[in-house]
């Protein structure tokens, strides 16, 4: 049985833009990647005084469970380097971020795992991206396209193409 995910990768230390291909790599084991948004350079959401981030959204087909698929990024993201000190309620900067967004049309509302991502309705960073690749994509929850919720969207945070 295949499923169809989206997920949101987003990085803002180091080499950003590698950062994001090293994850790509990783994912590839997993799953197969079927699309890959444009980069985009992309204002902190949620924090003032932080580095920018650039942010990608991938559509993967893989078999893997959806919390076995969280587990897998968790593990790719700490063998990428990346430290988990934050407080609750605050945001840290970090070299990976890997996002379930939506795993087929599945709503899991678990401790640990929420599908579609509660908050990427809310999010430029996301939302854009995700329109590239997948505009009439339908919310399961919403029950409205991605192009709809973004144009829906208040959040005016800044989200450009990536250009060298
Ligand atoms: N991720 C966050 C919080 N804020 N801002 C941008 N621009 N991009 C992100 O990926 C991001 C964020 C929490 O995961
Ligand atoms: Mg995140
Ligand atoms: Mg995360």
């Amino acid at each position: 049985m295949h499923h169809i995910c989206y997920v949101s990768v987003g990085s803002n230390m180091g080499n950003k833009i590698l950062n994001c291909q090293t994850a790509f790599q990783h994912i590839g084991h997993l799953a197969d990647i079927q699309d890959v948004s444009s980069f985009y350079h992309t204002e902190p959401w949620g924090y003032i005084d932080k580095s920018d981030y650039i942010n990608v959204v991938l559509k993967l087909r893989t078999s893997i469970t959806p919390h076995k698929l969280l587990h897998e990024f968790k593990k790719i993201e700490k063998l990428m380097g990346r430290s988990y000190s934050r407080s609750i309620g605050e945001y840290e900067a970090r070299i990976i971020d890997l996002d379930i967004l939506f795993f087929d049309n599945f709503i899991i509302d678990n401790d640990n795992l929420c599908i579609p991502h509660p908050r990427l309705y809310f999010r430029n960073f996301v939302l854009k991206p995700l329109s590239e690749i997948a505009p009439g994509l339908i919310c399961p929850l919403k029950n409205k396209s991605i192009l709809k919720i973004l144009e829906d969207s208040s959040d005016d945070s800044v989200v450009n193409l990536y250009t060298h």
